[in-house]
């Protein structure tokens, strides 16, 4: 595995219970009591993903694809089934699989350079110290910045996460320009000879311009030390929040330049489906799920084995 990368299907099957359960359990119920695959079955499996969070269009295709596919089998069995809706689910979320990985941003720029962003809640300080965790893992100098000067308790908080996982973090006093922070973060790490900068922002609603605009200035002064910073721009979605995350995506995208999603608390919420809407409308890699709240538990994101946990 490349650098900060970290998977454990055991752990990403037992996270994705609750929505497998749904999803799953409700297509073998169909299948299994059924004789012959007449069009009946097939307009059953397409109610069980939109019912799913996996959303009409794309639960449209799927079962367009799976139909087609198994015109040319001779094995009509349940599993025959199973395997080919598997392989359309796949690639649903393979459609805007990176090219480039951050291991090789990583092994291309010392420091490499990530900014994480999102709505308050989202599971981004949560998610900075996961991150550190599977990059400190591979032998990586990791230092977290504190952009969230927002409020009075955020510093503490990453301030635990950052002990807890034996990173260093870099933070000033609450009200501080989260833009100076990442200035100082950065040419802390520099001197420091860091391989690794996190950046952790406040919580922020795209509706409201000012504190889209103060992304722009955190992006403009790391420039400044850095001119190729950020290396990545990823946005954190609560998965429990179903359409709204989408929704949320779409918006962000308009405002920031994002060269990646990370998807949180899978383990909590039946809605995972939506994973399934935001890869196929959004032209944005999806490239970390969190799946747990220990600091194992962000996993990176792997579309085939992603579906295949649906379905052992
Ligand atoms: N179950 C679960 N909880 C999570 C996950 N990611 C974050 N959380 C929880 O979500 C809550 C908010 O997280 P936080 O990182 O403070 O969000 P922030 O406001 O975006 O920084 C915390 O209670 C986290 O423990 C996850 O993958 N699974
Ligand atoms: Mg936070």
């Amino acid at each position: 595995m490349g650098f900060g990368e970290n998977f454990n299907f055991r752990k990403l099957k037992d996270g994705l219970k609750k929505t497998k359960d749904k999803l799953f359990n409700s297509i073998s119920e169909t299948l299994q009591g059924k004789a012959i695959l007449d069009e009946k079955v097939y307009e059953e499996l397409e109610e069980i993903l939109v019912t799913s969070d996996i959303g009409y269009d794309v639960s449209m295709q799927i079962i367009d694809r799976t139909r087609e596919g198994m015109l040319t089998e001779k094995d009509r069995s349940y599993e025959k089934v199973i395997e080919i809706l598997e392989k359309q689910l796949s690639k649903v979320l393979s459609k805007y699989e990176d090219k480039v990985t951050i291991s090789d941003k990583i092994k291309a720029n010392k420091p490499y350079v990530m900014l994480i962003i999102g709505v308050n809640g989202a599971g981004k300080t949560t998610t900075v110290a996961k991150l550190a965790h599977n990059f400190k893992k591979d032998g990586l100098k990791v230092v977290i910045g504190s952009a969230d000067t927002f409020r009075a308790a955020a510093n503490e908080q990453l301030e635990i996460w950052a002990n807890r996982v034996g990173v260093e973090v870099f933070q000033k006093e609450k009200g501080s320009d989260p833009s100076a922070v990442a200035f100082e973060t950065l040419e802390y790490a520099i001197n420091e000879n860091s391989d690794v900068v996190i950046i952790d922002t406040a919580g922020r609603l795209h509706t409201k311009s000012n504190l889209m605009e103060e992304l722009s200035k955190i992006k403009r002064v790391l420039q400044k030390v850095i001119p190729s910073a950020p290396h990545d721009v990823f946005l954190v979605i609560d998965g429990n929040t179903g359409q709204n995350g989408l929704v949320q995506a779409k918006e962000f995208s308009k405002y920031a330049e994002l060269s990646g999603l990370i998807i949180t608390k899978l383990d909590g919420t039946a809605k995972g489906g939506i994973i399934f809407q935001i890869c196929s409308e959004l032209k944005i890699p999806l490239k970390y799920i969190g799946v747990g709240e220990s600091v194992e538990d962000l996993q990176s994101f792997n579309p085939s084995e992603f579906a295949k946990a649906f379905f052992e």
